[in-house]
């Protein structure tokens, strides 16, 4: 039973919009590292995030791998290390959950760490790149690491590989951000948005753009964020508690509506 009174409005406001669509919604999930905390990986910002020792200047721009490659690895081969050592959660799995519903069509990650699709979701876009997915600085040579290197990768072609992440003052793929844009313009009823800070652009835009075309806006997160105030509900919380109790209750809604 839930104490959660803004989950319990949220929920009869999606079961509203379920009754007066026949069925017919389109609920789209964008996803920042908030979602994976409960699986022990660790968020960028805030009191325990990577930014509190290392400095995204020196790591995540294009700047900091062309001073030291060696590092910038080091930094991405050690965060290999701990994601390849946890696992999805309750939130991934509620969304993998909602999506094999029917009611979730599209998630958008900024997270690089795979754990979306490990739960079973398909239909990702990882707008921020891949961190088991590596790319030539020199040719269009990808491809996907089971391990993390000891040292910078190289390409047959002699070039070096770099995490192909998105990094600071780098474009996000364009198709990607495209097909995002197009999505929440055009086939988003209800947009979740679970576990991101809402700080880093142009992913902090897209809750405007869901809103802007009618969407309802739910946010989950520890705490009030930017997103907040434009959001319809804040449930405030762990998303790996709160995910699960929102979706079984939407689903078993949805099944008996
Ligand atoms: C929980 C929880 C639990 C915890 N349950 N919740 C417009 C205005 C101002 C600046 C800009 C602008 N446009 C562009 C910029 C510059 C920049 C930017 O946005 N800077 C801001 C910081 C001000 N943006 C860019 O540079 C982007 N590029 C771009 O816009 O290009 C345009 C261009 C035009 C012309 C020429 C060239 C370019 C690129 C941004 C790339 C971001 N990259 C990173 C690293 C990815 C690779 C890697 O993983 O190493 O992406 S930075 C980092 O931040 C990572 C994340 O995806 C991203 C977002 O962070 P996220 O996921 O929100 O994490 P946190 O830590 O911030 O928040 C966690 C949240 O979870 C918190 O709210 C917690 O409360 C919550 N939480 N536990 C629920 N259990
Ligand atoms: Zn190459």
């Amino acid at each position: 039973m839930s104490v959660n009174n803004e989950l319990t409005k949220a929920i009869s406001a999606v079961k509203e919009l379920i009754v007066k669509k026949n069925g017919e919604i389109n609920i789209i999930v964008l996803t920042g590292s908030g979602i994976s905390k409960g699986s022990g990986i660790p968020t960028f910002r805030g009191a325990d995030g990577l930014w509190k020792n290392y400095n995204a200047m020196d790591l995540a721009t294009p700047q900091a791998f062309r001073k030291d490659p060696n590092l910038v690895w080091e930094w991405y081969s050690w965060r290999m290390g701990i994601i390849l050592d946890k696992n999805p959660n309750a939130a991934h799995y509620a969304v993998s959950q909602l999506q094999k519903a029917g009611l979730v069509k599209w998630i958008i990650t900024q997270n690089v760490d795979s754990l979306h699709d490990r739960a079973g979701s398909t239909n990702l876009l990882e707008v921020h790149g891949n961190i088991f997915r590596a790319k030539c600085i020199q040719c269009d040579f990808k491809t996907m690491l089971t391990i993390p290197p000891k040292a910078p990768p190289m390409c047959e072609c002699g070039g070096m590989l770099r995490p192909d992440v998105v990094w600071f003052g780098e474009r996000l793929n364009a198709e990607l951000l495209y097909k995002a844009y197009d999505l929440l313009k055009t086939e988003c009823d209800v947009l979740l948005v679970i576990g991101t800070s809402g700080i880093v652009y142009p992913v902090a835009d897209m809750p405007r753009e869901a809103k802007d075309n009618g969407a309802i806006i739910i946010e989950f997160n520890l705490e009030k964020t930017p997103i907040s105030s434009l959001a319809d509900f804040v449930i405030l919380g762990k998303s790996e508690e709160l995910l699960p109790e929102f979706v079984d209750k939407l689903i078993k809604n949805d099944k008996e509506g």
